[in-house]
């Protein structure tokens, strides 16, 4: 499977459009634009239009065979729907849970007495991974899909797709969920403004990404751009700043305010996340500080409050 180049400044962003115009020789490139999902990638393998196989991404070369598990996800078609379906096709999507279920999941765990999860993405991978499928089969997982691997034997009367858009939606009339914020734009212009529009929404969204993919919406373009090693010259990730991440506790200080009230307050090792560093995380009062079980030398999970719905 293959792997996305990221681009984090607008820097980078010029360089990758740069790069796929002169590599085409063209003054302006289209664009799709989509949500990058914060989740585990797969790939799925259709052969006469039923699943045989799914495998994670692993290294690139080889991954996980997890198919027991994959086929517990209603969201992933046993049959594909419609005619005119390669004889071998291998589509490439994101596993991932949506907020809501996350949190039920969370709360059930909890009532339970066991652990939670410490977010969507862990929860979705690790059921994925499960060796239980009856396990996994309990998980509220959902996937999209965003492209394409091998393909075999495309039928001669059918229309294949001519750009990545169209793809998309021949997916789609497979039975496959696509994400309905893709976008086709124009230059870089498009790209940044794409961006700026998802960063809006991106609070708002029914689950976690991690960014924004752009690609060279033209497939036979696609073809003429290629590869280096994995990536493609074809495509870019534009990450968001984290919305978390891990940190050590360095101290834990109790903080005394006007009215003589108390609160404890852990000093963390500096982290970025949300586009700011935080270095102090409140344990509000003993009761919560205890409960949460804070001490100095852990390793923490520091979040994005904007994230939490
Ligand atoms: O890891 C990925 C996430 C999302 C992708 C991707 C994507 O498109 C929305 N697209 C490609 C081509 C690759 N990885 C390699």
């Amino acid at each position: 499977m293959l792997s996305l180049n990221n681009a984090f400044e607008d820097a980078e962003l010029t360089a990758f459009d740069r790069r796929c115009r002169e590599g085409l020789h063209v003054e302006q490139v289209d664009y799709a634009g989509e949500l990058k999902f914060d989740g585990l990638a797969i790939s799925l393998r259709y052969e006469y239009g039923s699943l045989v196989r799914a495998a994670t991404r692993g290294d690139g070369a080889s991954g996980e065979d997890v198919t027991a598990n994959i086929k517990t996800i209603r969201a992933i078609p046993l049959k594909l729907s419609g005619d005119n379906i390669p004889a071998v096709l291998e589509v490439r999507g994101e596993v991932f849970m949506y907020l809501k279920d996350f949190q039920k999941m969370n709360a059930q765990a909890a009532a339970q007495g066991e652990k939670e999860f410490a977010n969507p993405r862990n929860a979705a991978a690790g059921a994925v991974r499960q060796l239980d499928s009856n396990i996994a089969a309990q998980r509220p997982l959902s996937f999209f899909a965003y492209g394409l691997g091998e393909v075999k034997d495309w039928p001669a009367n059918s229309e294949k797709p001519q750009t990545h858009y169209e793809l998309l939606l021949t997916l789609k009339s497979w039975g496959f969920p696509v994400a309905s914020q893709t976008r086709c734009v124009q230059g870089v212009d498009g790209l940044t403004q794409f961006h700026a529009q998802i960063a809006n929404e991106r609070d708002a969204l029914p689950y976690d990404i991690d960014g924004v993919v752009y690609k060279v919406n033209d497939l036979q373009l696609q073809t003429q751009l290629g590869f280096v090693t994995r990536e493609p010259r074809w495509a870019v990730a534009h990450k968001f700043p984290a919305q978390e991440e891990m940190t050590q506790v360095l101290d834990i200080d109790v903080q005394v305010g006007r009215t003589g009230k108390l609160t404890p307050v852990a000093k963390l090792a500096p982290v970025f996340v949300g586009g700011v560093t935080v270095t102090n995380a409140t344990l509000h009062n003993e009761d919560e500080a205890r409960r949460k079980d804070v001490r100095i030398g852990d390793t923490v999970i520091v979040r994005d409050r904007k994230s939490v719905v």
